[in-house]
């Protein structure tokens, strides 16, 4: 899906945090002789924005061999950094994956108060404004409030709700949802999932029933597996990432919140760590605070070398 394009201006002030702590801090090596104590501050700087030791290593060790090489005597550092980085994200695909024959199901899913629900109602609204139908199905059917959340954002938005009863089975609400989808003939459905049960079954097991629920109604079904993840939990993003991607085919990340975080390169770490790609990225709280992940202007609002 083409979904939305980005735009600098709110990803740079969405990421003003990490710009005021991370990017200020590089700019100051700037003019630095590159002698070791500059490059132990560089690496020191990018661990502390949570970029992770992969990413971290592989651009120290590559600055220490541009030394050796004597190249980087014509290069400035913030260049030389910014094209590494880039290089890290580049190469894959990050748009949401599309059905030839609607409707496409996205599956939502993440731990609890990670934004599952609002990342749900941004991508609703996205897709609203490219003129797409959508409706949305509350299968978080455990926490008390969460559907009547799901159900204000959809009046709000002037967009069409599927819901059971709280404590109903999710698996139930999602097969009516899609049901509902196909008689309708909507472009995307989009499904809300618990963080939390307050059940025996284990969270896992609940979301594999979803998920086999749909592709037993639409064969490829769900078409995307979004894992939304809270940039502010820095490095228990990553452990959260590898035991959702155990259980279901995790297709791309929603990394929300990272308007609240000066630890940006988390998104490094996250790729580096569990291969997928993040695809969107949530700024804010209201509905049109999300940006599709465009590594190029990503890593320029941080780096900002300007223009
Ligand atoms: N600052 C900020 N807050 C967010 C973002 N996404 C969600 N939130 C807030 O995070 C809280 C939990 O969100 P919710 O969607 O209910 O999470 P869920 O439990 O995973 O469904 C709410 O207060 C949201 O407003 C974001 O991108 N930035
Ligand atoms: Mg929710």
């Amino acid at each position: 899906m083409g979904l939305f394009t980005a735009t600098l201006n709110a990803l740079r002030s969405g990421l003003s945090k990490t710009r005021s702590s991370f990017t200020e801090s590089i700019h100051e090596l700037r003019g630095r002789t590159l002698d070791e104590e500059t490059l132990d501050e560089l690496e020191h700087l990018l661990i502390t924005a949570d970029v992770g030791m992969q990413t971290t290593n592989a651009i120290i060790t590559e600055f220490k061999s541009a030394v050796a090489r004597g190249e980087l005597k014509n290069r400035d550092l913030l260049e030389l950094l910014e094209e590494k980085l880039l290089e890290r994200l580049e190469g894959k695909n990050r748009s949401l994956a599309v059905s030839d024959q609607p409707p496409t199901t996205v599956l939502v899913a993440g731990v609890n108060g990670v934004g599952k629900t609002t990342s749900v109602a941004k991508i609703a609204k996205a897709l609203k404004d490219e003129n797409r139908s959508v409706l949305l199905a509350a299968a978080d059917t455990f926490r008390a409030g969460a559907v009547s959340q799901l159900t204000t954002w959809a009046e709000r938005l002037g967009i069409d709700i599927i819901k059971g009863e709280q404590g109903s089975d999710p698996a139930a609400v999602t097969f009516d949802s899609v049901a509902a989808a196909q008689a309708r003939q909507v472009d995307v459905l989009l499904i809300d999932t618990a963080g939390r049960l307050h059940t025996q079954e284990p969270l896992m097991r609940q979301l594999e029933k979803i998920k086999q629920v749909t592709s037993k109604q639409i064969e490829d079904a769900p078409h995307e597996v979004l894992l939304v993840l809270d940039a502010t939990q820095g490095q228990n993003t990553l452990s959260q990432a590898k035991k959702f991607a155990e259980s279901v085919n995790v297709t791309g990340i929603f990394l929300s919140k990272l308007d609240g975080t000066a630890r940006g390169g988390i998104v490094f770490a996250i790729e580096d760590e569990t291969g997928i790609p993040v695809k969107l990225i949530g700024i804010g709280e209201r509905p049109e605070d999300v940006e599709p992940f465009d590594p190029e202007s990503f890593v320029q609002s941080l780096v900002d070398l300007g223009s």
